[in-house]
C-alpha cells in the first residue's frame, strides 16, 4: 500500500485461530472499493497457530498488517500496540471472534460524516448474543460505571468502536483501559455518540473473560478513572503567537 489510508481497521486478538479467515472476508465484504483502509491484526501471544494463519493471510492481502507481540499482555495492551502503528487518521475496532459485525463500519463512518467534530462513534449491543450471567454482569457493571463516571455510554464493552487515532494517543493509557474510552475521550474534552451495532453469537473458540476476573478489575479501574477525572483540566488556551 502506498497511499496513507483514511481508516485503520484494528483486531485485537488471543487464540482466534478459527475465526480469522472468516473475518477478514467479512471485512474486505463489507470495505472493499468504499473506502480507503488497512485492516491491523496484532495477535497477542496466541498459542493456537493463530499467528500462522494471520502470516498466510497476510500473502493474499496485502492491505493486512499483521503485528505479533512477544507475550501475552491483553486486549488493551494489543489495541495500544496497533493504534501506534497505524497509519489510518480513523481507527475502527472489532472484536476477533466474529460476534462484532463488519457490516456495521460504513454505518459508523456514516455517524462521523454527520458529526465531524467528535472524537469516537461506540456500538451499543442491544441484542446481545451471549450466556445470561454475562448478559446480567454486564448490565449492571454498565449501570454502576455509567452512574459513576456519567460517561453517557450504555454499553462501553461493545468491541465495536470508531475514534479518532490522534485523540487516543493523548489519553493515558494503562491495562483494561478499552472499557473506558468513553469517559476517557469526554475528559479530553471530544464529543462522543452511540449508535446501536449487530451482534452475534460466537461460533469458534471460547471467550477470555471470566466473571470474577472482569468484575475484580471491574471495581479497581472503575476508582481509578474517578480518580483521573477529578483531576482533568482541559486548560484554554486565548493566545498563541505562531
Ligand atoms: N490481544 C488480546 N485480545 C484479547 C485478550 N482477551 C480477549 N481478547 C480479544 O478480545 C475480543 C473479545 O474477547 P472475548 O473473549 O470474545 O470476550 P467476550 O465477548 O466478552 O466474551 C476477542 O477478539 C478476543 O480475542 C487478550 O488477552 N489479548
Ligand atoms: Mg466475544
Amino acid at each position: 500500500m502506498n497511499n496513507i489510508p483514511y481508516l485503520s481497521v484494528l483486531v485485537p486478538i488471543y487464540n482466534e485461530a478459527d475465526n480469522i479467515r472468516l473475518l477478514v472476508g467479512e471485512i474486505r465484504a463489507a470495505l472493499d472499493g468504499l473506502i480507503d483502509y488497512e485492516l491491523i491484526y496484532v495477535d497477542d501471544g496466541s498459542s493456537d497457530g493463530s499467528w500462522q494463519i494471520l502470516q498466510q493471510s497476510s500473502q493474499d492481502f496485502n492491505q493486512l498488517r499483521v503485528i505479533r507481540h512477544g507475550s501475552t499482555y491483553g486486549q488493551s495492551i494489543a489495541i495500544l500496540t496497533g493504534v501506534k502503528a497505524a497509519l489510518g487518521t480513523w481507527i475502527v475496532t472489532l472484536d476477533g471472534d466474529g460476534q462484532n459485525d463488519p457490516a456495521d463500519i460504513p454505518r459508523l463512518l456514516a455517524v462521523l460524516k454527520q458529526h465531524p467534530s467528535i472524537q469516537m462513534v461506540a456500538g451499543i449491543r442491544l441484542k446481545r448474543q451471549d450466556t445470561w450471567l454475562k448478559r446480567i454482569s454486564s448490565r449492571l457493571a454498565n449501570g454502576i460505571r455509567c452512574r459513576l463516571l456519567h460517561d453517557d455510554t450504555i454499553d462501553t464493552g461493545c468491541g465495536l468502536k470508531l475514534f479518532s487515532r490522534q485523540a487516543f494517543l493523548t489519553l493515558p493509557h494503562f491495562n483494561h483501559m478499552h472499557r473506558f474510552l468513553a469517559a476517557l475521550f469526554l475528559r479530553n474534552g471530544g464529543g462522543i455518540v452511540s449508535i446501536t451495532v449487530n451482534h452475534r453469537s460466537r461460533v469458534h473458540g471460547q471467550s477470555k473473560y471470566g466473571f470474577f476476573d472482569r468484575l475484580m478489575v471491574g471495581i479497581v479501574d472503575l476508582f481509578g478513572v474517578m480518580w483521573l477525572q477529578r483531576r482533568a483540566i482541559n486548560a484554554e488556551i486565548i493566545k498563541d503567537n505562531k
